[in-house]
């Protein structure tokens, strides 16, 4: 195992529901800590590249526009394995098939709506961190 970082969005759904800590303190229990940290209203031109490998699927405009329609809060996380956990803690896409006790069990309302975004492998992490976040942004937890 090593350390690595992941890019966490909350989504539109959990601000307006007023439960950004209630869902960041499932992942500080998860053992992952918090190095960037911005709360941002997305314009349709950054949902769009952001989710842009999903520019051909039948839900992408839907996707855009819940991702714009208010504030998100994006974070990079670091731990031990960060990738797999925080998907692991997430849970599904879908928060009907979602385990138990995840993020998106607990939080999430549809597959359209549902409560997070994680990246999927450490190479997606990098490029989505970088897509959000200049190195300088960062604050390696040393202490
Ligand atoms: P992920 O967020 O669990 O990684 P992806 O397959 O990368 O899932 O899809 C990105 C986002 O697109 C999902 O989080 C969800 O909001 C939306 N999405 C995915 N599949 C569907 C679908 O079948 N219907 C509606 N929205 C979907």
């Amino acid at each position: 195992m090593s350390v690595e970082r992941t890019l966490s969005i909350l989504k539109p759904d959990v601000v307006a529901k007023n439960q950004i800590g209630a869902v960041i303190s499932y992942i500080e229990k998860a053992g992952l800590k918090i190095v960037a940290a911005r709360m941002q209203h997305l314009t349709k031109a950054e949902a769009e590249g952001f989710y842009a490998v999903h520019k051909e699927r039948p839900f992408f405009a839907d996707l855009v526009r819940f991702m714009t329609s208010g504030p998100v809060v994006v974070m990079v996380l670091e731990g031990e394995n960060a990738v797999a956990k925080y998907r692991e803690i997430m849970g599904a896409t879908d928060p009907k098939k979602a385990a138990p006790g995840t993020i998106r069990a607990d939080f999430a309302s549809s597959i359209d709506e549902n409560a997070c975004h994680g990246s999927d492998s450490l190479e997606n992490a990098k490029i989505e961190i970088a897509y959000f976040f200049r190195t300088t942004e960062l604050c390696p937890r040393t202490r």
